[in-house]
């Protein structure tokens, strides 16, 4: 090779230059395809022919079975995600949710006991011992009033939310609220699946931090609760919605007509004040009708006046209504004797003894 093709010194041989020159192409001999004699000079034994026939039927069995399971995983896996026909097995992913919705719920439950049981009851039935709230059990109230929006409005803004009284004794609950409450978002999530859980569903109650079921020390069995909400619950014909404020239940429930009150009959007061009567001893004149006048002296509050006697029937009731307001009501003549008497919005606190005499 050179780099000045052409110029080759002189008595060198003549580089060979593309392009260069092929010999003419001859069709290929028709022997070329088949193999050559020398490699079928073994032919196959009948024994290895048969283990050749053998072998690739196995082979295709392994493959059929691999397509099989391949096929059968697809299937199995497709039945466990999305849930088997007939309703044979719920989906994997509404399983996860309902287990999910069982934890808030347990969870919830603690929450409520822990915060909110003082006041609204270990039942939700109202009225407990540290201050009077509204039942939170009722059915009518569950069916629409309680919805999830509006409880969280409720525990965001606290109790002014409800009736719009300022001086509410129920605080402001959510951490994101003004001003904050001790609740977390999740808390609030799990306070109002648990408000909103179904009386169908049994829960376990459960250790807070562990989660661990709780079981009775005396006997031994795991402790469960209930939710409160009747799914199946239908308001009656014709029955009015829950009042927007929990304090016009009691209002509306049969009020006594208004009797004019005859000026001249004896006038016993009753005073309701911070959630209690003020006079829990009261005397009035036996075999005379009196007027009843009762100030409700806690603004934005209702109260009422029931008296019962002896046997626990119903003698007299005054309209129930929200402080401060004073009215008066005619009751007719008792016969001597003593008669207790509480306020129907909160029997547990608010009782005392009428005597007439
Ligand atoms: C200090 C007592 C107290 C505590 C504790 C309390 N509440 Fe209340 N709650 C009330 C009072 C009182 C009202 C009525 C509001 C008003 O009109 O002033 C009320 C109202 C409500 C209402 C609205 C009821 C209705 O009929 O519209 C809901 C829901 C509620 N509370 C849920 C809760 C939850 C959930 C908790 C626990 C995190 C809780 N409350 C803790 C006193 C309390
Ligand atoms: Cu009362």
């Amino acid at each position: 090779m050179t780099d000045t093709p052409g110029r080759e010194p002189e008595g060198s041989e003549p580089e060979q230059r593309l392009p260069a020159t092929r010999p003419p192409a001859t069709p290929a001999p028709v022997e070329r395809f088949t193999s050559p004699p020398a490699l079928r000079k073994f032919e196959l034994t009948p024994e290895r022919a048969a283990q050749v026939v053998r072998q690739s039927s196995n082979a295709r069995w392994v493959g059929f079975l691999a397509t099989v399971i391949v096929i059968l995983f697809v299937a199995l896996y497709w039945f466990y995600e999305l849930g088997a026909p007939l309703g044979l097995s719920e989906p994997r992913l509404s399983q996860e949710i309902t287990a999910q919705q069982v934890t808030k719920v347990e969870r919830g439950y603690n929450v409520y006991q822990a915060n909110c049981a003082r006041c609204h009851g270990v039942e939700g039935e109202g009225g407990g011992e540290g201050g009077d709230g509204p039942t939170l059990n009722r059915q009518d109230k569950l069916f629409e009033h309680l919805n999830e929006n509006y409880l969280h409005n409720v525990l965001m803004v606290g109790g002014r939310y409800v009736c719009g009284n300022p001086a509410s004794i129920m605080p402001v609950w959510a951490d994101t609220g003004n001003p904050p409450g001790p609740l977390n978002y999740r808390q609030i999530e799990e306070l109002i699946a648990f408000l909103r859980a179904t009386s169908d569903v049994t829960y376990i109650v459960r250790d807070e931090h562990l989660l661990d079921p709780k079981v009775d020390p005396v006997t031994g069995e795991v402790l469960t609760f209930k939710g409160w909400r009747d799914p199946n619950y239908e308001p009656e014909p014709g029955a009015t919605p829950y009042p927007d404020c929990w304090a016009n239940e009691f209002v509306s429930a049969s009020e006594p007509p208004a009797a004019s009150v005859d000026p001249n009959a004896e006038v016993v007061t009753f005073t309701a004040l911070s959630l209690a009567f003020t006079e829990t001893e009261v005397t009035a004149p036996a075999d005379t009708p009196f007027t009843l006048s009762f100030d409700n002296q806690d603004a934005g509050v209702p109260h009422d006046v029931q008296i019962k006697d002896t046997s626990d029937a119903v003698v007299f009731k005054t309209a129930t209504f929200a402080g401060a307001e004073k009215r008066d009501f005619s009751v007719p003549a008792l016969p001597a004797g003593s008669y207790p008497f509480l306020c129907t919005v909160h029997p547990t606190t608010m009782t005392g003894t009428l005597t007439a005499e």
